[in-house]
């Protein structure tokens, strides 16, 4: 028996893990109590990173579809066609014909993270997408608009907060997110053993909000009024304290003109929240020793997603709790992902079809069935993805379904045949998980606490097998560009750059990680803008205040779909690991019993849910935790055709109801607060 330490890459968390073998087999998964960040914290997912090792369904070698269906090839063989494929489109067609899409677990990998530029450098197309459109654009266009940078993202700093407002998470089920913070649950109650308050505004009651001080129902969409009224506040009651933050801000003045007609009691009926409830609850944030206000998917992926992030940074900047103790902090990541950037624009260019903006090198992924089905100049004719399962994450997700299908090449770098990539001509199947080196690029740059950690390989890759960052460079190298470079290299030497000045050695030495201590502040020198100031108004946000003017003058009516997560489910890829699944379905519809009364349904009853884009039909579950007129639906299910998935596991993909029209003015998709009917199926 050995044991054997590493990082839980599943999730934002990065939880440490010690880890039992016999040989390469794997006994036991627990928290490293030795692990100075997470302490022992772990979750039920981290047990199915043993599962994955031995899983009949993982695929092992390349595969091509067929006339007869798939068949296994060599990886030559593979990459000869693809390299040939790709590169016979990009001649013909050029550089844009050809798409990339790289999806969620590509943060949680870092050979994927650190090679895929090379990949796309010398493929040359600009047709790039990625899970960031629907996720955290609006928060990364903020912070590009007001801090010079979209990679510069503070984050709550919970170990020392007296207050945290919690708009549109649930990080009990997600454990967290855009704040790498194992154990979220300890912190909630610490800070409130402390004296502190933990307040969450949420169209459902969920697990967060019934461990918090106090659960604000809202209606979905409306949080951007909530916090124009919160700020209105602000200004009216003479509680703007911005302390060190008054000498490098410009723009007080047009955030306060901009919230001048948004009174809490102009906002109540619309966000379902009364006028003296949101006075006091600015009153507390603004009063309490230190605050932090935090939004999350529930804020990003709504129609109004970056007026709500640039309102939430600007409730902590206008507080003064923005670069300070107990409020928002800058993470100081021992391999800094920040790189300078100069002057940063936002919308450079355009998509081909319906000109949505571009954001840091990429277009949003709401785009991209049109872009595929559109016939011109840089249609989109091969696709090459990784990380993603868009079919089943991305909104009218049976419309990308077709433009997939109408491809001339698609290639898939993926473990598993997948809604998604089912619909590739080769899929490559990656040595993943367990069989990693892994330094986590991503979250160590977004931890609470300043940290590091490089988890090895726990048991070797299978002798044929190829990492991600060996396939994605081979690739590279085909289609022009560098060899490939082991990221361990990479990782070395941004380490002995960095401000620590570390090494891998040194990680190496330290298995369950570093502690480098609390977060510090980092203003005004860490701003970007090349002036050196935090722009508290960007015109982009003020541009959108017209349609929030017009938003508010209609009427509440009929129901409202939105997502969910649950601590057991991961997003789309996950669902047939029976450990986790159990017999018990996860994908339901909650509705309030009053909801379920008028419709004359009992729990189970299937019920019929329609939008614009189409229909599912889904098993209600009645809860007094959820809103009235809200309906929740958890996302990444919809795996009718996998026989590797349980049937009670199967579900239904919640967005083929969400609209690919809906968007943020980032781009993002508003996959949150799709208008829908409901009958009884
Ligand atoms: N177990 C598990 N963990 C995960 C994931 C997973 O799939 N499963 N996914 C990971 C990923 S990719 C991410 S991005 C993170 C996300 O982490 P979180 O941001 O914590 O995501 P959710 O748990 O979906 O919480 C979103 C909350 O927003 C609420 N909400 C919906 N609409 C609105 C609205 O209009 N206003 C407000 N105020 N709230 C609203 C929902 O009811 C829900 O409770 O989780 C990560 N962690
Ligand atoms: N309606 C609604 N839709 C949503 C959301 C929501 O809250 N509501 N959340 C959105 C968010 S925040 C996100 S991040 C996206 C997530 O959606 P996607 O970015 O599409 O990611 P996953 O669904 O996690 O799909 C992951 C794929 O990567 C593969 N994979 C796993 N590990 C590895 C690896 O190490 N290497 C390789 N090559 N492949 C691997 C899996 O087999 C799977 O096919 O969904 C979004 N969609
Ligand atoms: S919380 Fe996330 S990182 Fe921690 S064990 Fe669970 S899946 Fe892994
Ligand atoms: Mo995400």
């Amino acid at each position: 028996m050995t044991t054997k330490y590493r990082a839980c890459n599943l999730c934002e968390a990065i939880c440490g893990l010690e880890i039992e073998l016999e040989g390469d087999k794997v006994i036991s998964i627990r928290g490293d109590a030795a692990d100075p960040f997470s302490k022992g914290h772990i979750c039920p997912k981290a047990t199915a990173l043993g599962d994955m090792y031995t899983d009949p369904n993982r695929l092992r070698t390349p595969i091509q579809r067929t006339a007869t269906g798939w068949e296994s090839i060599s990886w030559q063989t593979a990459f000869d066609e693809v390299a040939s494929k790709l590169s016979t489109i990009k001649a013909r067609d050029g550089a844009n014909a050809i798409a990339f899409f790289i999806g969620n677990p590509a943060v949680h990998n870092s050979g994927t993270l650190l090679s895929m530029p090379s990949l796309m450098r010398a493929v040359g197309s600009s047709n790039r997408y990625s899970a960031t459109s629907v996720d955290q654009l609006p928060q990364q266009v903020m912070s590009g608009l007001m801090l010079g940078n979209p990679n510069l993202l503070p984050v709550p700093d919970l170990s020392r907060t007296k207050y945290w407002l919690i708009l549109g998470a649930n990080p009990l089920a997600s454990n967290g997110s855009l704040m790498t913070a194992p154990g979220v649950k300890d912190h909630l109650k610490n800070i409130q053993t402390r004296g502190g308050k933990v307040v969450v505004i949420d169209p459902r009651r969920t697990e967060t909000a019934k461990v918090a001080t106090e659960h604000v129902f809202i209606r979905p969409s409306t949080d951007a009024f909530l916090l124009l009224a919160m700020i209105h506040v602000l200004f009216a009651e003479n509680l703007v304290k911005m302390g060190k933050l008054e000498h490098f801000t410009d723009g007080l003045e047009e955030i306060r003109t901009a919230v001048k007609h948004f009174t809490p009691e102009r906002v109540a009926k619309k966000t379902g929240i009364a006028s003296e409830d949101i006075k006091r609850i600015t009153r507390e944030f603004s009063s309490a020793e230190s605050a932090v206000a935090y939004g999350r998917i529930g804020l990003s992926i709504q129609k109004f997603g970056a007026v709500c992030q640039w309102l939430v940074y600007a409730l902590n900047m206008l507080t003064g709790n923005f670069d300070r103790a107990g409020g928002m902090m800058l993470p100081s990541p021992a391999f800094e992902t920040v790189r300078s950037k100069g002057d940063w624009l936002f919308g450079r260019s355009h998509t081909r079809v319906r000109g949505l903006p571009e954001t840091n090198g990429e277009f949003p992924v709401a785009a991209l069935a049109e872009e595929i089905l559109t016939e011109g100049q840089d249609q989109v004719r091969a696709f090459v993805i990784t990380c993603g399962n868009p079919v089943l994450s991305t909104p009218n997700g049976t419309k990308l379904e077709t433009a997939l299908e109408s491809l001339e090449f698609m290639v898939a770098i993926d473990p598993y045949i997948t809604e998604t990539t089912r619909h590739a001509h080769i899929i490559l199947p990656p040595a993943m998980g367990l069989e990693t080196n892994h330094y986590d690029v991503t979250f160590l740059s977004l931890a609470v606490q300043n940290y590091a950690k490089y988890s090895q390989a726990t048991i070797p890759k299978a002798e044929n097998a190829m990492y991600d960052w060996e396939i994605i460079g081979e690739l590279a190298q085909r289609m022009g560009g560098d060899a490939p470079r082991d990221p361990a290299e990479i990782i070395d030497a941004g380490l002995k750059r960095g401000r620590y000045q570390l090494s891998l050695e040194q990680l190496k030495a330290n298995p369950h990680g570093i502690d480098l201590g609390a977060l510090t502040e980092q203003f005004p020198e860490r701003i970007q803008n090349p002036e050196k100031r935090i722009r508290l108004a960007p015109s982009l946000v003020l541009s959108d205040l017209e349609r929030l003017e017009n938003d508010l003058e209609t009427k509440n009516e009929g129901y409202i779909l939105i997502g969910r997560r649950e601590l057991r489910s991961n997003n789309s890829w996950m669902h047939h690991v029976n450990r986790l699944n159990r017999d018990q379905p996860r994908c339901t519809a909650i509705l309030h019993p009053e909801d379920a009364k008028t419709l004359g349904a009992t729990n189970g009853t299937n019920l019929r849910i329609s939008s614009r884009v189409g229909s599912v039909t889904i098993p209600l579950e009645i809860s007094a935790d959820m809103a009235r007129g809200v309906i929740s639906i958890p996302h990444g299910y919809g795996h009718a055709t996998r026989n590797d998935v349980a049937n009670h596991a199967k579900g239904v993909s919640i967005n083929d109801l969400t609209d690919e029209l809906e968007l943020d003015i980032s781009g993002n998709a508003a996959l949150n607060g799709t208008r829908v009917t409901i009958a009884l199926a």
